[in-house]
């Protein structure tokens, strides 16, 4: 097992409490995690070492060797990096981020409470002129761990989702959209998939009943007729590419936000590319999903704009923009 598999099975040890139910009923990944995690229990009781010791170990922390600890290496004004980093883009999310908030923020205190792992929440605030950042900046004075990212205008969703994962210092970020279609209680199952993937897609292509509330039929039909193309011009074969729940181990996907060029809603099929270019392994995971009526995409325009943008990803790689780097092991 390589060390980075082995840090995110020590990560899915420590989340598999009952505050995880998605991660409970997970396949054969979690079960392998649950055996481990049994293991660790015993050494517990057996007074090894405890939980902190082997949080410590499963995020690199090398204090035992006499290195500086994470703790050291973190901004200052942190107490320790965090663990797990959440990014939301929002562009005039006024109304739907304070309920938003509120469950992310449950969710990561749950994280903290039963595993011990920090969570950070990033929302990215896309030029919104209905007092977005306002929302952001009184949750921040309650939410411990939220940061307001702020781009100079509205410069679109890929944009915003680059900006805000580039600012992650998690070592698992992921990233969902404001009005939490994919609930954030379905993050264990991206996180399971991690174990031994450097990138989890969240689908609703895979097990459609999963879906709770189905979009429009044209918006459905649009989409699938926009995964051909994805396929046709990218090579990339997933069923979903578009949904907007995905999680990156960011050691390997950095480098997809460093050499990602769209910056609106065509982004999601460039970072499947550049990860399937850098050899980056990408699994598909059925979430559960429900349509939010609340939804600011221009149906026509930006179904265009995406089709288009299929072509700039083309042309990119014909013209070198993405080169291949060596990576991380
Ligand atoms: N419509 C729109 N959404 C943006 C933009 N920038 C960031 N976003 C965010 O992208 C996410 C998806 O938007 P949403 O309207 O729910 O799209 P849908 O669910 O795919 O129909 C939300 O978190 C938005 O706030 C932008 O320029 N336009
Ligand atoms: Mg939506």
């Amino acid at each position: 097992m390589s060390h980075g598999q082995r840090d995110t099975l020590t990560l899915l040890c420590l989340m598999a409490t009952p505050a995880n139910g998605p991660l409970r009923r997970a396949g054969p990944s979690a079960k392998a995690a649950a055996e481990s995690c049994d293991d660790e229990e015993h050494e517990r009781r057996e007074g090894k070492r405890g939980r902190g010791a082997r949080l410590r170990r499963s995020l690199g922390d090398a204090t035992a060797a006499g290195a500086p600890s994470l703790r050291e290496a973190a901004a200052p004004e942190m107490s320790r990096a965090p663990d797990l980093s959440v990014v939301i883009p929002a562009y005039n999310e006024a109304q739907r981020l304070p309920r938003t908030l509120e469950r992310v923020g449950a969710w990561a205190r749950a994280q903290r409470e039963t595993s011990g792992l920090e969570s950070e929440i990033l929302v990215v605030d896309d030029g919104s002129k209905d007092g977005t950042a306002e929302v952001v900046a009184d949750w921040a004075a309650r939410l411990p761990g939220l940061r307001l990212v702020s781009n100079e205008g509205n410069r679109g969703k890929g944009y915003s989702v680059r900006h805000g994962m580039l600012e992650t210092r998690g070592k698992i970020a992921l990233f969902t959209d404001a009005d939490l279609s994919a609930p954030i209680e379905e993050a264990g199952k991206l996180l399971a998939a991690l174990e031994s993937a450097d990138v989890a897609i969240g689908s609703r292509a895979l097990d459609r009943r999963l879906i709770e509330i189905h979009q429009s039929g044209s918006r459905e039909l649009a989409g699938r007729v926009f995964n051909a193309f994805v396929r046709l011009m990218t090579g990339v074969p997933f069923l979903d590419t578009q949904c907007g729940f995905k999680a990156f181990r960011m050691g390997r996907a950095r480098i997809l936000f460093e050499q990602q060029r769209i910056e609106d809603f065509g982004f999601d099929p460039e970072l499947l590319y550049l990860a399937r270019r850098h050899g980056l392994k990408a699994v598909e995971v059925p979430v559960r999903w429900a349509h939010d009526p609340g939804s600011k995409i221009h149906m026509v325009r930006d179904s265009l704009r995406m089709f288009w943008d299929l072509v700039k990803v083309r042309a990119n790689s014909l013209l070198g923009r993405y080169p291949r780097r060596p990576q991380p092991r």
